[in-house]
C-alpha cells in the first residue's frame, strides 16, 4: 500500500463509506499485527483533547458520510495549518485545490457523523515545490484558513535538535484513517502511541523502493519495532506528537503495521527550516 491516500482514494472512500456503516463486516483481523485499530493499534481520543488535529474535507470530491474528511492536518498557527503535499495533489483532488470550492478543515469534530466542532474554508493553498513523489521527500503543504481556530487549537513545532526527535522518544499519532489496513475507515478520532525509531531502520526498511526512499534530513522514522501501531491510509498530513511538540507529518510506509515497514513521517524540523520559520518558534 504505497502512498498515501491519494492513489486509493477515489476507491476507498466509497468503501470506506460502506464499511464503517457496518463494522462488523470484516471481522477477521487481517493479522494479529493490526488487529485494532488508529491508525492502527489505535484507541479512541476526543477531538478536544488533541484540538490542533483536524481533518481535511471535501464533500464535493469525497462524498458527506464523513464529513467529506479525506486526509489529516494539524494547526500550527490561528490561520495556519500543515498537511501533507500528496493530501493536496491534483491527482487527490481532481484539480488543483485552489479550484476545489469546498476544500475545508474541520476542527473540534471528534466523530464525522456529527456537526460539533468548526468547518472553516481553506483560503489558500501552498504546496512545497520541491515535493517529490517519487521518494516522497518533502511531502508538506501549507493552508491559509479563511477564520481563525480557538487559542488552544494550537500545537508548537519542534525545531532541529530538539530532543523530542531523539530515537525512542515516546510519540502519538492520530487520525480518521483506516484501522486495520483492509479499508476499515473510523468515524471518530483515534490516536495510537508508538516511538520514534533510529533513522537506520527505515534506511534498512526502505533503501529505495516502489514506495519510497527514506532519507533522515526530511523525513521521520516511528512505530514499533513489532508492527502493530502505525498510521494508515486516511492519516495522511496528521500529526506525531512528543513531549508535546509536533514532531512529525504522516507522510507514507508499506502497508500498515507491518513489522519491519514503520511509517514514514515529514520531519517537521525540516518543514520550520524550508519555510524559513525558525525564529518564529
Ligand atoms: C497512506 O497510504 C499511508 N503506515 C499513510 C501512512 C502509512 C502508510 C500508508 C504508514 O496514506
Amino acid at each position: 500500500m504505497r502512498r498515501p491516500f491519494v492513489r486509493a482514494l477515489a476507491r476507498p472512500l466509497v468503501l470506506a463509506a460502506a464499511a464503517a456503516a457496518i463494522p462488523l463486516v470484516s471481522a477477521a483481523p487481517a493479522a494479529p499485527a493490526v488487529a485494532d485499530g488508529i491508525v492502527v493499534g489505535g484507541f479512541p481520543i476526543e477531538a478536544a483533547d488533541s484540538p490542533w488535529t483536524v481533518a481535511l474535507s471535501s464533500r464535493d470530491r469525497f462524498g458527506g458520510m464523513r464529513s467529506g474528511q479525506f486526509c489529516g492536518a494539524v494547526a500550527v498557527g490561528r490561520t495556519t495549518v500543515l498537511t501533507a503535499a500528496h493530501c493536496v495533489g491534483e491527482d487527490v483532488l481532481g484539480s488543483p485545490p485552489g479550484e476545489v470550492g469546498d476544500l475545508k478543515v474541520i476542527a473540534g469534530r471528534t466523530d464525522l457523523r456529527s456537526a460539533e466542532g468548526q468547518e472553516i474554508p481553506v483560503r489558500e493553498t501552498w504546496v512545497n515545490p520541491e515535493y517529490d513523489g517519487i521518494s516522497n521527500a518533502g511531502d508538506f503543504a501549507v493552508l491559509t484558513l479563511a477564520e481563525k481556530l480557538p487559542e488552544n487549537a494550537v500545537i508548537g513545532m519542534a525545531a532541529a535538535g530538539d530532543p523530542a526527535y531523539a530515537a525512542d522518544t515516546r510519540a502519538t499519532v492520530y487520525g480518521w484513517g483506516d484501522v486495520t489496513g483492509a479499508g476499515d475507515y473510523p468515524y471518530s478520532l483515534r490516536a495510537a502511541r508508538m516511538r520514534v525509531l533510529s533513522d537506520a531502520l527505515c534506511e534498512e526498511a526502505y533503501p529505495g523502493g516502489a514506495d519510497g526512499t527514506y532519507r533522515a534530513d526530511v523525513m521521520l522514522c516511528a512505530g514499533e519495532r513489532v508492527g502493530g501501531r502505525d498510521a494508515c491510509q486516511g492519516d495522511s498530513g496528521g500529526p506525531l506528537v512528543a513531549q508535546g511538540r509536533l514532531i512529525g507529518l504522516v507522510s507514507w510506509g508499506s502497508g500498515c503495521g507491518r513489522p519491519g515497514s514503520p511509517g514514514v513521517y515529514t520531519r517537521v524540523s525540516d518543514v520550520i527550516q524550508k519555510l524559513g520559520w525558525e525564529r518564529a518558534t
